[in-house]
């Protein structure tokens, strides 16, 4: 018998159409990081890029969690509400699920239902005794489990929120603290996070790992382009932008930029935005962290650092945050 509940809390999706206009409207023009996943094809072009030799994040995180998951589980310890924010993440979660030996729920959250529905008929089918409660929400708003849709509190002792990917290094300080506030309100100030952090190291590193030599990076930045020019009508040359990503030492994270390579109008939905030679289109931000640092910004939110797992060429951390004494 499977045991799979599935509850929308319908989360507010953001206007596509509405969001570009707005970006390219701002005296230093942005994108938000979630454009990047707007379609399947960047998707799939982010799944490669995963692949790379170059790109360690991935692989070294999976590997962090194998390597570690019997002590995590023992951290964690039994009967544990197993919150994950975003989800589709297997090799991660379904690691520390079996060395959690059955938890009492697995609760992944994610805005994209139909992707988070597939994928919970698929972790339920394969872990037939789990309780697998699929929520449709937002998790970077104000967010409330439903306590009657909850397994009862005398069979969970702890709770904990998984948070992999260092998709939180798309975030700065103060939405790193107001994320983990807003967490530690879900976890009604009782509980922990379990969260995939990317290192400070060598720019050399960091720099092959954003500008991969086959040139996937730069076609997963400009790809954004492509899905405006089909959704929204635009006229964007995506041989007139360069991608861009260097590493800002000063602020410790590596930027993706679309860069206009020369003077230009381009239309979106009949509407004009001009371009000056080399003027930037911001399309990411991905923060690298030391541990003392975020134990520092985790601690601002009420969460204190109790074990940090990385990997033997330090770089890439997972930290387990408690919260409360
Ligand atoms: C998905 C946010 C972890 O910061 O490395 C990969 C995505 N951007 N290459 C990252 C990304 C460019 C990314 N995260």
């Amino acid at each position: 018998m499977q045991k799979l509940t599935f509850l929308d809390l319908k989360p507010t999706l953001i206007n596509f159409h509405d969001r570009v206009s707005h970006g390219l409207s701002l005296a230093q023009k942005e994108f938000p990081p979630q454009f990047f996943y707007h379609d399947k094809k960047g998707s799939d072009i982010f799944n490669q890029i995963c692949q790379l030799d170059e790109y360690y994040i991935t692989r070294t995180e999976i590997d962090i969690l194998q390597k570690n998951s019997k002590e995590i589980a023992a951290i964690i310890g039994e009967k544990c509400l197993l919150i994950e924010y975003g989800s589709g993440s297997l090799e991660k979660v379904y690691p520390l699920i079996d060395a959690l030996n059955s938890p009492t729920a697995y609760i992944p959250i994610d805005i994209a239902k139909e992707h988070l529905f597939v994928y919970a008929e698929f972790t339920s089918s394969k872990y037939p005794e789990l309780d697998v409660i699929a929520v449709a929400a937002d998790y970077t708003q104000e967010l409330q489990l439903p306590n009657e849709k909850l397994p009862d509190n005398k069979n969970v002792k702890n709770k904990v929120i998984l948070f992999a990917g260092s998709t939180i290094g798309n975030l700065d300080c103060l939405q790193v603290i107001a994320l983990l506030k807003k967490s530690a309100d879900l976890l009604n100030g009782q509980g922990a996070m379990l969260i995939g952090v990317d290192l400070k190291k060598d720019p050399t590193i960091l720099h092959a790992a954003y500008n991969d030599s086959q040139g996937l990076t730069a076609k997963f930045n400009l790809n954004i382009l492509d899905n405006i020019n089909r959704e929204l009508n635009g006229d964007f040359n995506l041989d007139n932008f360069y991608h861009y990503a260097p590493y800002n030492p000063t602020l410790g994270r590596i930027e993706l930029h679309l860069i206009s390579k020369k003077s230009q109008t381009v239309t979106v939905s009949g509407k004009k935005f001009t371009f000056k030679e080399v003027e930037r289109i911001h399309t990411e931000n991905s923060q690298k962290y030391r541990t003392e640092d975020f134990r520092e910004l985790a601690q601002q939110a009420g969460f204190k650092l109790r074990k940090t797992w990385t990997d033997d060429n330090h770089l890439f951390s997972i930290h387990y945050l408690e919260l409360g004494n």
